[in-house]
């Protein structure tokens, strides 16, 4: 895939004169941790995230959009590397993509999204967990987590103060205590909203958008990391809603608890064992008013998160950046808040697996499409080559990715490519997985299908997936269909390299 110089300077001069961009573009990539679609742009919620709002109106938000993995570590490396978890070895949160490169001489000089855009000459920084971080105590220690050291000029670890912040820290799941999987809340003063993590995390990365700005006004060279001149890719991780569930006070004025609404659960006996190991009495044991505590709390969480994504967006448009900066949102993956009667991620539901993404590209070429909604499947391995696509590098793009790029999408979400799209969800380290084609959900716990391991859902008329179909005869044709694509796409995912 390498080209002559004469050839990249070439392609990269049509592209500005297709782009209308003045230079690369620059990336702001913003992750949060363990978000579900419940932020405003998804939702019918009145003033929840504003920012989020304000920054889907400016792009485009995809609705079915899906990660690889529902746990941190898993589904970051796939996103950044571009790869199934199966293909690039990342199955649980203490393997790490650099550990399997050593082996794999196809992997070892593969690069992440950022390692990519550093290859190309850009400047590119991490700020807090890209890749996997352990919530709350590696942020409590500053330290780097999982990180790929390789793909940024410039890493910053947030040493946050998470469960020891100056206020009351509730327990809200009595049976579970584990550091980083209980569920519990903190009410903060508002005027020490500067001391949390995401907030000093939006701050480090203002800094870091401020000296480069600076250091271009007064032509300085004595800040040569920052790279001033090149384009920047700017990925910053903000760790909320991730538990503890810390929010200042005016975040949780408006989720008063006595109004939360728990899930309604239905159809939990038809269900394989393994999908509700994730229960309520089996994990937590939680009471009703501990439950929606923690729904309260989450969404608190989500809304001083949004607040974090809406100072880095004025500090774009403050330095005179927006115009040439492509913001990406995302989520590592989604959330259970009850639904099935079961908590957190690693499920293989909807509210799991199901993440936000918002991609606003700035320039006339995309504004048709502002404030509109993609409904096309897409996955979140699909950002590396959509990246690629959105800033003249689809041409270098290496050849083992496996995701497609979603650009035509940007231009006009209605895009039809004529071609269907499916999106691969595994767990519990590979061995369940899951796949929705269509208005089709298709899950299997184990290797083999047998008796009692299978879910197969109809959006269609039950989006809540609260009817279990696996045993229905009428749809018999569809669960083999689904078996086999299933199993197609896993053979791939595991054979590719
Ligand atoms: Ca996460």
């Amino acid at each position: 895939m390498k080209k002559s110089a004469s050839l990249r300077t070439f392609l990269l001069l049509l592209f500005s004169a297709i782009s209308g961009y003045a230079q690369q573009p620059n990336f702001l990539f913003i992750i949060s941790d363990d978000l579900n679609t419940q932020i405003g742009p998804y939702t019918n919620i009145e003033n929840h995230t504003p920012n989020l709002n304000q920054l889907a109106k400016r792009g485009v938000k995809f609705s079915e959009a899906y990660c690889q993995f529902p746990l941190c570590g898993p589904s970051r490396a796939s996103m950044m590397s571009g790869l199934y978890p199966e293909t690039n070895g990342t199955l649980n949160n203490n393997d790490q993509l650099g550990s399997y490169r050593v082996d794999n001489p196809q992997l070892s000089d593969h690069p992440t999204i950022a390692g990519f855009f550093r290859e190309q000459g850009y400047f590119t920084s991490r700020v807090s967990k890209i890749f996997h971080m352990g919530v709350p105590g590696g942020i409590e220690q500053g330290a780097a987590g999982g990180d790929e050291p390789d793909s940024w000029d410039y890493a910053y670890n947030v040493m946050g103060p998470e469960t020891l912040s100056q206020g009351k820290l509730e327990l809200l799941s009595p049976k579970n205590l584990h550091y980083g999987g209980n569920f519990s809340k903190m009410v903060l003063p508002d005027s020490l909203d500067f001391t949390q993590t995401d907030y000093l995390a939006a701050s480090q990365a203002i800094a870091i958008l401020e000296s480069r700005a600076a250091s271009v006004a007064e032509g300085a060279k004595n800040k040569v990391k920052l790279k001033p001149d090149a384009p920047f890719f700017l990925a910053v991780g903000l760790v909320r809603p991730h538990v503890p569930l810390i929010a200042p006070e005016r975040n949780f004025v408006p989720y008063p608890t006595q109004e939360v609404t728990l899930p309604e659960i239905v159809g939990l006996n038809d269900v394989p064992p393994r999908a509700l190991t994730r229960q309520n009495n089996k994990v937590w044991g939680m009471n009703e008013q501990q439950q929606k505590e923690t729904i309260a709390a989450y969404m608190a969480s989500v809304q001083f998160m949004d607040e974090q994504v809406g100072r880095l967006l004025s500090t774009l448009d403050n330095l005179g950046l927006r115009e040439n900066t492509i913001v990406v949102f995302v989520s590592d993956h989604g959330y259970n808040l009850g639904e099935h009667d079961c908590w957190s991620k690693v499920s293989l539901w909807e509210g799991s697996v199901r993440v936000p993404m918002i991609i606003s590209a700035p320039g006339k070429r995309f504004q048709a499409s502002y404030g509109t909604t993609c409904e096309t499947t897409v996955e979140l391995i699909d950002l590396y080559p959509t990246l690629l696509g959105l800033s003249g590098y689809a041409e270098q793009q290496p050849d083992i990715l496996q995701g497609k790029s979603l650009v035509p999408w940007l231009e006009n979400s209605s895009y039809q490519s004529g071609e269907k799209y499916d999106a691969y969800t595994v767990s519990y380290g590979g061995t369940a997985a899951s796949l929705k084609s269509g208005t089709w959900r298709y899950t299997r716990w184990g290797d083999q299908a047998n008796q009692d391991n299978e879910e197969l859902y109809n959006h269609a008329d039950d989006p809540q997936e609260h009817h279990n179909l696996v045993n229905d005869p009428a749809v018999r044709s569809m669960l083999e269909a689904m078996r086999e694509k299933l199993e197609a796409i896993r053979q791939k995912a595991q054979n590719h390299l």
